[in-house]
């Protein structure tokens, strides 16, 4: 994919040299200068230092051809990247810094290069999130990693189908597939995949990769049954890592030898899943609970939430760690990680929220409400007035009696096997009980300029903004959904238990829980169909894919119980 380059100012490396203590930028071209150009420019790459890397290239290309500065020097400094990056020592930001550094550097010497076709990559990957899955940023980390050590990816974006990545194969003459994908779901449909290229004899090397995927899976279960070889990739090095393997054997004309992963666990598992029938017991939960009522029933669209105070609901560990990368190293002191996070990443985290909140670039938006319920076994039912459709279901209800409420749909909660036997169903009252319950729900959004905006970085190689800027929209995604289950509480009235540690707030430090479909809870993604259809969502623009999954990406909903005894638990 065609992608722009420039390289004038980047503001970010200016704000982190600016915070940075470690080398002022006197010392570090004190130190430069003593250096030769080969150990000069792979430096430049250790340490994504671009600014000015022009003017060393023009130097190296007067010895060098600029095939040779790419493989024999630059491509160095990235393995010494790649190993910094897998003993610890190298954060996900500052990788992807190097990453934008190579680019430019290479970028400069593509004109002095002859265009001879296969010559000029080390491999050719066709990488795809699969059919159905929207997730992006883990497949375009690869791509990265991957283009930028040598090889030439095909990147054919998300929600894609196998025909497309077998097409693209070919006419590329790829030597690997590369499949992502974050959901459950996606795992089986690389199951299939790999079922398909089976039946039609293609045995082509696979890499795989993703949240749901897990090494026993890949490497015990979808090893044994295909023809070819796959691999499990925990992260983007690791899809390196296995391309060179793979171009490695190709290159001497042999077949990997491939040891089938046998986990110990899986024998005790299946033992374990054949003994386990579906249970009939039922949780212990307190009925005598007294039921809130709310401020309004229905459903209501709330815009302009002033963006600060969204922010102050983000979990930093979640956004720091979780969608940056950036780790602990524990041969380290922990002093060292906090210099880190006070001199490099807080303060990166602050520019971009006020960037973020001065370019309009994320636009809190919720819809939420109040309804009638009752459990009926495993089952919510919703109710709702009689009569009411279009314009009075799809506001706050008015003028209706509670005796004329009608079934309008309901949730389906699976139950645990063993433990407690919980089910989200049963911290309602039940059909029987005679009493209506509250549920609440939620579907909050940033917007999708957030979307668009963290796509423009990755089509302009900002690879590290890319990595801040998404981390930073779906974190404040989750962090609206926090602030607003807080107002869901306040306005039933049960607060009181709210911790004032935020900490605290983010494991559950208050009377109740938000349950998102698709966690294990309340694992069914189709569900978010239901809750469409009690909320209306495209009233603030968010719709659901045929796959379930809501666009904007940065969205995301919930069912609330103000039960006291609801907490987090796990369907196995
Ligand atoms: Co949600 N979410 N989320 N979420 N979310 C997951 C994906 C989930 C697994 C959490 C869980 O259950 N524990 C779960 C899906 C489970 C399922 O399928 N049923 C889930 C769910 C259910 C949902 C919602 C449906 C919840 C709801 O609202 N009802 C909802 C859906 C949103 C939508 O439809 N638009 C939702 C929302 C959100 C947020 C918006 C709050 C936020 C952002 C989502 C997003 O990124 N678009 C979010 C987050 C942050 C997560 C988790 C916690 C982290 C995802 C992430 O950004 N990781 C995630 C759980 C988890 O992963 N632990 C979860 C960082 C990213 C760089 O990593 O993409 O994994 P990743 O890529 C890595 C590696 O996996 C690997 O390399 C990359 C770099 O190291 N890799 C490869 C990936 N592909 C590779 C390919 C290779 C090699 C390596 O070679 C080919």
């Amino acid at each position: 994919m065609a992608k722009e380059i420039k390289c004038v100012y980047d503001p970010l490396t200016e704000l982190m040299a600016y915070y940075s203590k470690e080398k002022t930028e006197k010392a570090a071209s004190a130190e430069k200068k003593q250096l030769s150009v080969e150990e000069t420019l792979k430096n430049r790459i250790i340490d994504g230092d671009k600014i000015g890397i022009d003017k060393d290239l023009a130097s190296a290309l007067k010895k060098y051809s600029a095939l040779e500065i790419i493989n024999d020097i630059l491509l160095d400094g990235m393995k010494v990247v790649g190993e910094l990056f897998g003993s610890g020592q190298m954060q996900l930001p500052f990788v992807l810094q190097s990453a934008e550094c190579m680019k430019t550097a290479v970028s400069i010497l593509e004109p002095h290069m002859e265009k001879i076709e296969g010559e000029s990559s080390k491999g050719v990957m066709v990488l795809a999130t699969v059919k159905g899955d929207v997730h992006d940023i883990g497949k375009n980390l690869v791509d990265i990693i991957l283009t930028n050590n040598g090889y030439k990816v095909i990147n054919l974006g998300i929600k894609c189908p196998l025909e497309n990545i077998l097409s693209a194969f070919k006419e590329h003459k790829a030597d690997a597939i590369g499949m992502s994908g974050l959901l459950v779901k996606s795992t089986a449909i690389m199951k299939e995949n790999l079922e398909l290229m089976n039946e039609r004899g293609m045995d082509y090397p696979v890499v795989l990769g993703g949240a749901a995927l897990n090494k026993r899976f890949v490497e015990g279960d979808l090893r044994s049954m295909y023809t070819g070889d796959v691999y499990y990739a925990n992260d983007a090095f690791d899809g390196l890592k296995y391309m060179e393997f793979i171009l490695e054997h190709k290159k001497k004309g042999e077949k990997p030898k491939l040891e089938i992963y046998v986990d110990p666990r899986i024998r005790e598992s299946k033992k374990n899943e054949q003994a386990g029938k579906k249970s009939t017991d039922i949780s212990n939960i307190s009925k005598e609970n007294p039921v809130p009522p709310p401020p309004f029933w229905g459903s209501k669209t709330v815009s302009n939430i002033p963006i600060d105070k969204v922010y102050e609901y983000i979990n930093e560990i979640a956004l720091f760690r979780g969608s940056w990368n950036v780790y602990k190293d524990k041969s380290k002191p922990d002093s060292e990680y906090e210099e880190l996070i006070k001199n490099e990443i807080i303060p990166v985290f602050n520019e971009l929220k006020l960037k973020a909140k001065r370019e309009k670039l994320l636009i809190p938006e919720v819809i939420y409400g109040y309804f009638p319920c009752n459990s009926d076994g495993n089952d919510l039912i919703i109710y709702k007035p009689k009569n009411f459709s279009g314009e009075n279901l799809y506001s706050e209800w008015k003028d209706f009696e509670f005796n004329g409420l009608e079934e309008w749909t309901r949730f389906t909660f699976p139950r645990q096997n063993s433990e407690k036997h919980l089910c989200i169903s049963d911290y309602f009252k039940s059909k029987k009980s005679g009493q209506y319950d509250t549920a609440a729900f939620q579907i909050v959004t940033v917007g999708s300029k957030a979307t668009e905006y963290a796509q423009d970085l990755y089509n302009s190689n900002k690879y590290r903004e890319y990595l801040y800027f998404h981390g930073l929209s779906v974190e404040t995604a989750e962090a609206l959904a926090e602030y607003w289950h807080k107002i869901i509480r306040k306005e039933l009235k049960i607060e009181g238990r709210d911790s004032n540690d935020m900490k605290k707030i983010f494991q559950q430090g208050y009377q109740g829980s938000r349950y998102s479909f698709g966690y294990p809870a309340c694992p069914n993604l189709e569900d978010n169909s239901i809750l469409f259809e009690i909320l209306k969502p495209e009233r603030i623009g968010v719709t659901l894919t045929e796959e379930w999954q809501m666009v904007p990406e940065q969205s995301t909903n919930a069912i609330i119980c103000h039960h006291p005894e609801a907490k987090y638990f796990f369907i196995k």
